[in-house]
């Protein structure tokens, strides 16, 4: 009989980038995340081309959501995620500025932080196409703070925001 199992939290990553070869680093990472322990992968999004929020100027980016569920406490997952960016190329140089690979985590259950170093759910969430189209497709019950994700997206200018014709990361 299984005793004192460890919790299993789902939780949304936002993965991003927009140099090289970002279709590879989109899929590596996805790679890397199911060969961590403690993590499973539980779906992906379709991947989606869109236009640069933040810092006009750079290169577009290749953004998808990926849901997952995990025995890490948050913090371990964040330091998981910025250990699949280091791995990928990922310099800590411009803010808001391009980058290999991006790993945000959106969502940890329903778990709401006002740390620094990790506030959840994500701040900017709730503005960003970029992600929120991907979400929605994957989670549009999920609620962050009084609203659906279905109704984010629905509010949202999803102009920037193309699904690529080539299709699925797995
Ligand atoms: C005013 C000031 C308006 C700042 C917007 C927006 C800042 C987005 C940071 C902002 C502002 C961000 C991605 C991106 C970034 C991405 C796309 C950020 C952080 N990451 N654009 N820009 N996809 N399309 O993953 O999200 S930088
Ligand atoms: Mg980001
Ligand atoms: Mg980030």
């Amino acid at each position: 009989m299984r005793k004192n199992a460890t919790p299993v939290t789902p939780a949304y990553l936002g993965l991003g980038s927009n140099l090289g070869d970002r279709a590879r680093y989109l899929s590596e990472a996805i790679r890397l995340l199911r060969r961590l322990a403690g993590i499973r992968v539980t779906a992906v999004s379709q991947v989606y081309d869109t236009t640069p929020v933040g810092v006009v100027g750079q290169p577009n980016y290749l953004n998808l959501v990926a849901g997952i569920e995990t025995e890490l406490p948050a913090a371990q997952l964040l330091t998981a995620c910025q250990g699949i960016e280091q791995a990928l190329g990922r310099t800590r140089d411009v803010r808001w500025g391009p980058r290999t690979l991006d790993i945000d985590i959106l969502c940890y259950g329903d778990l709401v932080s006002t740390n620094a170093a990790l506030t959840l759910p994500h701040p900017r969430l709730a503005e960003r196409a970029f992600v929120l189209v991907p979400l929605a497709t994957l989670a549009p019950d999920l609620t962050i703070g009084e609203k659906t994700v279905r109704e984010l997206a629905a509010l949202t200018d999803r102009t920037g925001v193309r699904e690529c014709p080539e299709n699925g990361i797995g």
